[in-house]
């Protein structure tokens, strides 16, 4: 997979405003600060196409971008942020809920993972969700150049072992960085893939 394009498209407040549902879409999910615009700028080789913020919890709205003026990468808006009201994260709820319940183009969902932490409560709630609504999904772990070698591998075992607490098998996932490019290539042809898997 090359991406030779990438445009920003618009930020839409819910999934009724989206671009119409044509094109094959792949969204980014993950805690306010895990790093998915980088992961967005990185996949894309564009440094400035999702805005990267060292402000958590800014982004309330769903970003379309158009990758080879073929398919969508989605930059959801982050969760967990600790400061927010419960009336923002019940606002956030619905906004992501009704965007999964209704995007019929979606083709897969990137569940980003901080892999400094260990398994953190709310984003083994957001991977149960997806297993409940057998919503398919991929984990990427994010920042892998931050823990070194022994925390980064203690941390995802620990995932591991979580998630094979209620899953057969543990979920595909890779490990990656936004600082090394780390995982790119192993991202970009899982994307080949499944938008081979739909044409
Ligand atoms: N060292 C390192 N820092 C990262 C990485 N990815 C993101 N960051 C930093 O983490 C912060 C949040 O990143 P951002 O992409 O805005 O996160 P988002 O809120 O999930 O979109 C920024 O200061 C980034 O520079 C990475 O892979 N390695
Ligand atoms: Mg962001």
């Amino acid at each position: 997979m090359e991406i030779t394009e990438a445009k920003f498209v618009k930020s839409s407040p819910n999934h009724r405003l989206c671009p119409e549902a044509k094109l094959p879409e792949f969204a980014f999910i993950g805690r306010s600060n895990v790093g998915k615009s980088s992961l967005i700028n990185m996949l894309t080789g564009r440094k400035g196409l999702a805005k990267i913020s060292g402000t958590p919890g800014k982004t309330t709205l769903i970003n379309h971008f158009l990758i080879n003026e073929s398919w969508y990468l989605v930059d959801l808006p982050g969760y967990g942020f600790a400061k927010t009201s419960k009336k923002n994260r019940e606002a956030w709820e619905k906004m992501i809920f009704d965007y999964f319940a209704n995007r019929e183009n979606l083709v897969n969902t990137f569940i980003l993972i901080d892999s400094r932490h260990k398994p953190l409560a709310n984003d083994l709630e957001l991977i149960e969700w997806f297993g409940e609504s057998g919503l398919p999904f991929v984990l990427l772990f994010t920042k892998s150049d931050k823990p070194n070698q022994k925390e980064l591998s203690r941390n995802l075992k620990s995932y591991r072992d979580t998630l094979l607490e209620s899953w057969e098998e543990p979920p595909l996932s890779i490990v990656t960085s936004s600082a090394t490019n780390k995982g790119k290539e192993e991202v970009l042809n899982l994307l080949d893939q499944f938008l081979e898997s739909v044409q």
